[in-house]
């Protein structure tokens, strides 16, 4: 029987379990799946856990969340095709769900599917190994629980490990002796640790403006943030501000490149994230930047040097959970047999075309509909729920013109299901007034 290696049960890699228990609910032949997970629970990055460095076993600790963390962009723009927000909820909730909302409703799916049993947990891969006269893959597993090795045999090997885990950790002249607190935006839990301090974070995208609003949120004294090519712009309030990429670090001095200098609590480095593949020797191992063209990746899904080999999710994101469902499902129908592969060389003509126009865009825009146009090309390939790209695309420009607007405000806006066609009720707080988190109180009616 044909076997299938799983590696991460986070969103992609449940999205992988999905599409293959989706074709057996239809009534057609699978092959066996095996998903391995290295964290006791599934949901990846949305299963927040309080521990950093090292968990309980020694393993890198997988999670960069953190408590407060709400959706950084709409609800609408993520909602699985094949199971939305009010199927799940049973009434339409607001536009930006808190993790915890958003964790029980990745976890609604696969509950309802029943593929929990598919799942090792405790169970990180520890190499991965191709053999080219057998053409079969060696999984070597680490079960943690047991505290037991082995092997095993498989026709298709899926990575879905992510790429928000393994942190960019720049070095900074000074930062050796610098008097105060130096962390990566990986290692960050709690913004309540910052009230009253004067906070330094270097970066200028996603996890720089989210830690930087939440501390502010939760009473940091004043939030200063770094950029390295360009600010992010927006209207910040009053002790908040950007400037210009740090050059030193001298007790608690913070020296930036316009000249200027300012006293800090805190450096916080939101200086993203590393593609890392510990488990994968070089002949299967991504080498890619965070990019929306990852390189190497055949319809941004399949290893150009090796047809049995899958990535799911190793996109920089705008589009998620969608997105990720509709790689898994056209990686689930090539493993089938259902997706004959074009030759090699319309794979190579079709990845330069995409790369060609990925070197083009300019701005989060034209980001958007460029991987609004990959979904849709993915889509139009599998049997995966069609839903309205355009549409999507199209509430992200609300969004990205929302944040423009008001940056503290952004979240209490609602959109349109493009999935139901319903409308989304506006949020009963506005989130600077937000501080509870819980599922309970983001649901209370
Ligand atoms: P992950 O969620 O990272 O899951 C990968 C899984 O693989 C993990 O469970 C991990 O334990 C497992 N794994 C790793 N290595 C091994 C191994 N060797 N063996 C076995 N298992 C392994 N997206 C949004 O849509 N909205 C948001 O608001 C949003 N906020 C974010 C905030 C932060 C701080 C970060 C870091 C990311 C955010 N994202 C957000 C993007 C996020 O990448 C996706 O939502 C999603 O979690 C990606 O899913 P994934 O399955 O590809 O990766
Ligand atoms: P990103 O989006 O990969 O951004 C990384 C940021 O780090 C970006 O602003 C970079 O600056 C900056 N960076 C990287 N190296 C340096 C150095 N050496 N000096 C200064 N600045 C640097 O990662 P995020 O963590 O923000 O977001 C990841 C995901 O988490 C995202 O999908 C969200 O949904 C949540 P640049 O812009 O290149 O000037």
């Amino acid at each position: 029987m044909t076997r299938v290696a799983v590696i991460g049960a986070g969103p992609s890699g449940l999205a992988q379990l999905r599409a293959f228990q989706s074709a057996a609910q239809k009534g057609a032949e699978i092959p066996e799946i095996v998903c391995f997970e290295k964290q006791s629970d599934w949901g990846g990055l949305w299963n927040y856990t309080w521990r950093t460095g090292l968990d309980e076993y020694g393993e890198p600790v997988h999670g960069s969340m953190y408590r407060y963390l709400w959706s950084n962009g709409p609800k609408e723009c993520l909602e699985f095709a094949d199971y939305s927000f009010e199927e799940h909820f049973g009434k339409p909730i607001a536009s930006y769900p808190p993790r915890a909302v958003l964790w029980d409703y990745i976890k609604g799916r696969v509950e309802k599917a029943n593929v929990r049993h598919w799942v090792r947990f405790s169970t990180p891969v520890r190499m991965v190994r191709f053999d080219e006269a057998t053409k079969k893959f060696t999984v070597t597993a680490h079960n943690r629980i047991e505290d037991r090795m082995y092997d095993e045999e498989f026709d298709y090997v899926v990575v879905a490990s992510g790429h928000f885990s393994t942190p960019n950790v720049p070095y900074f002249e000074g930062v050796k002796t610098f008097n105060g607190r130096v962390l990566h935006a990986h290692d960050f839990r709690d913004a309540l640790e910052f009230k009253g301090k004067d906070i330094l974070i270097v970066g200028r995208s996603y996890s720089a403006e989210d830690i930087g609003s939440q501390c502010w949120k939760y009473g940091a004294k004043s939030v200063t943030t770094s950029y390295r090519s360009k600010p992010m712009g927006f209207k910040w309030p009053e002790n908040f501000e950007e400037r210009p990429l740090l050059t030193r670090l001298e007790n608690r001095t913070a020296h930036f490149l316009d000249g200027s200098s300012k006293e800090v609590d805190a450096l916080i480095l939101c200086t993203g994230y590393q593609h890392h593949f510990p488990f994968l020797p070089d002949d299967l191992r991504l080498k890619t930047a965070n990019r929306l063209w990852a390189d190497s990746l055949y319809k941004g899904v399949i290893f150009d040097r090796n047809p049995q080999l899958f990535y799911i999710g190793m996109q920089d994101q705008f589009y998620t959970f969608n997105m990720f469902d509709v790689q898994a499902w056209w990686a689930r129908d090539v493993m089938m047999g259902r997706i004959t592969l074009p030759s090699e060389e319309e794979l190579k003509a079709n990845f330069d075309m995409w790369r060609a126009r990925e070197e083009t865009l300019e701005d989060a825009e034209q980001m958007i509909w460029y991987q609004g146009d990959y979904v849709k090309e993915l889509l139009a390939e599998t049997d995966y729920p069609s839903f309205d790209i355009e549409g999507t695309n199209k509430t992200f420009m609300e969004w990205e013109h929302h944040k423009a607007h008001n940056i503290m405000g952004f979240r209490d806006h609602a959109y349109r299901s493009l999935m139901t066609g319903n409308m989304s009720p506006t949020h009963h707080t506005p989130w600077v007034e937000a501080l509870d988190d819980s599922m309970e109180e983001y649901l209370r009616n």
